[in-house]
This record gives structure tokens, C-alpha cells and sequence, in this order.
């Protein structure tokens, strides 16, 4: 009796509803991600392009307790304004029910959501992974086992070095989660589109990576792919400079003792610090690109349906 929860737009409502294509977006990039008023900008943005190429867009939060896919410009404006919205994965949705809170969702809860809706493709920047020193700090982001269950394609810019990409990898595979290189063998490491690590598979084009989608669900294989879409060259950072800025966020973080949740957006907010306002640019960038292979991967998906 989910539904109880759950508002969604009479646009998204209906695009599920008649198999047209819809693409989720998350919020924790908006509240968390992103300073305002950019992250807004951003956000509507994303939702912009994804329409200009024939999808609906469905960004996805909590509002007063409420499940929301499918939100309005103002309650965009609303998140990236505010300052008191909780950063909610997988173990925060129910509390922030209860307590009637704004929550911004993550990748894992907006795959929840999102998988609630009905709809089966998400693109968003970066998603969590296993951090540097997981072997002691066991920082593994509930991204990870979201993947593993739950019926979503999460498109994003490969994994950051604020993880340990080789450590999430074999996390991946280790839970049946494919990586998927959207035009190329490498693994890009979000500011880069290159990180020294192969993918699982290539794919060339939406179609493609559409029929494995729809094979790995009529066999019953539960759980998303993670799909990784190389930042465009142009927009591509100094792996140095951005290298140098990590290593100092992760110093500054351990310095500091921060841990659990607020870890991530500590040291995004770092590394966008250190780096000036450089890596911001390449960041929302990279969001518009994912954002495309989104609306092209959901229009496929709605064909083969
Ligand atoms: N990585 C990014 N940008 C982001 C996030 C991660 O490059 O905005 C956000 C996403 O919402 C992701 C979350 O789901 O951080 C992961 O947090 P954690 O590591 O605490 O699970
Ligand atoms: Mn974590």
C-alpha cells in the first residue's frame, strides 16, 4: 500500500501511464550536490534537455513527508534554497515520512522511488561507492546494494577519486551489477574521461544497451545497471589539479574526523573549493550529457515495451 505515500505529477502520472518515456532525477545534487543558485539552474536545466528530446522529466524528493515524483519548478527552487533538507537514502525515507521532513533524495532512494513510479531509467552526476580506506572506515555507500536490487539504469559520469574505484568495481560485480561504457572501453572518473579501469561491456548506442535492459529484466535478473557516459572532451578538468584537490579534501576530512553521511558532501564541497569554480562547470556538464543518453536510452526502452 505504497500509494498512500506517494505524489506524482498528473505529467509523469500520465507519461507512465501511456509508455512514454520518462527519465528520473535526483535531489541530493540539488540540496547537497551543488550551490544555489546554479544547482537550480542546473536542475532545470536537466529537465529542459530531456524534454527537448521528446522525454518527461520526473525529479524526485520528499516534500513534508510526502513521496514526490515529478516535481514543480518552484519546489525545485525550494530545495535548492533551503537549508534544512535531509540528506535521505534507503535508511532515512520512513523517518522522514513520519516526521513529515523535506528530504533530498540520493541515488539508492531515488531509485526507490523512482522503481515505485514505475519508472526504470534515472540519470544524475556521480554516485556513491567505496571510499579510500573502506577496509577500515567500511564507508560503503548504500548506492551500491541499491543497484544490485532494484529495476532502475542509473546513468552517470563513472566514479570520482574521492572513491576507491577498483574497490567499487569488484563491489559491483560481486552483487551482478554490470558496468556499462557508453561509448567507450574506460571507465571515466567524472571530471575525466579516463581512469585507468575497463568496463564490463561497451555499448554504441541507446538501442543496445536498451535490448540487455530489457533481456536482464524478462530473466528475472533483478537489479539496475550502472551506466558510465564519459564527460565531453571540452569540458574534461587537469586530472593533476583534480587528483591534488581530492587528496586534500580526503586529508582535510580525516583531519576533521567526518564520517557517515555527511562524508560525501563534505568532500565534493571541498574539491569544488579547492578547485575554484572549475570543476562546478565540468560537473553540470557532465549532468546535460548524462541527461541526454537518459532521454535517448528511455525513448528505446519505450519502443521495445
Ligand atoms: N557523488 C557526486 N555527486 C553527488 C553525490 C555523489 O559526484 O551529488 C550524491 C548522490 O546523491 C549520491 C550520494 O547518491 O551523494 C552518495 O552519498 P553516500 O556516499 O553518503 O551514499
Ligand atoms: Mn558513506
Amino acid at each position: 500500500m505504497f500509494e498512500q505515500y506517494l505524489d506524482i505529477s498528473d505529467e509523469v502520472k500520465f507519461a507512465i501511464e501511456n509508455n512514454q518515456p520518462v527519465v528520473a532525477l535526483e535531489s541530493t545534487i540539488i540540496s547537497h550536490g551543488m550551490p544555489y543558485p546554479k544547482n537550480v539552474e542546473t536542475a532545470l536545466k536537466v529537465e529542459q534537455i530531456i524534454r527537448d528530446l521528446g522525454a518527461i522529466p520526473a525529479t524526485i524528493a520528499i516534500l513534508d513527508g510526502r513521496l514526490k515524483v515529478g516535481l514543480s519548478h518552484d519546489e525545485i527552487e525550494m530545495l535548492g534554497k533551503a537549508g534544512d533538507v535531509v540528506k535521505a537514502s534507503r535508511r532515512d525515507i520512513p523517518f522522514i515520512i513520519a516526521k513529515g521532513l523535506n528530504g533530498a533524495t540520493t541515488v539508492a532512494s531515488t531509485m526507490i522511488l523512482a522503481d515505485l513510479a514505475g519508472i526504470r531509467v534515472f540519470a544524475t552526476g556521480g554516485v556513491g561507492g567505496v571510499h579510500r580506506g573502506a577496509e577500515t572506515s567500511f564507508d560503503i555507500s548504500a548506492d551500491l546494494i541499491e543497484l544490485a536490487q532494484t529495476n532502475v539504469v542509473v546513468i552517470c559520469a563513472g566514479a570520482k577519486s574521492i572513491l576507491d574505484i577498483g574497490l567499487t568495481l569488484e563491489y559491483l560485480e560481486t552483487h551482478g551489477v554490470a558496468v556499462v561504457g557508453y561509448q567507450t572501453d574506460e571507465l571515466p572518473a567524472f571530471y575525466t574521461s579516463k581512469s585507468g579501469y575497463p568496463v564490463d561491456y561497451r555499448v554504441d548506442n541507446p538501442r543496445e544497451l536498451a535490448l540487455a535492459i530489457k533481456a536482464k529484466w524478462a530473466l528475472n535478473l533483478q537489479g539496475g545497471l550502472l551506466v558510465a557516459n564519459p564527460i565531453p572532451k571540452e569540458f574534461e578538468m587537469d586530472s593533476n589539479v583534480i587528483d591534488e584537490a581530492i587528496q586534500e579534501a580526503i586529508r582535510q576530512q580525516t583531519a576533521l574526523g567526518i564520517k557517515g553521511k555527511e562524508s560525501t558532501p563534505f568532500l565534493l564541497a571541498k574539491v569544488k573549493e579547492l578547485t575554484g569554480g572549475d570543476s562546478l562547470d565540468s560537473n553540470i556538464q557532465l549532468v546535460y550529457n548524462n541527461a541526454k543518453v537518459g532521454a535517448q536510452l528511455a525513448i528505446e526502452l519505450s519502443k521495445l515495451k
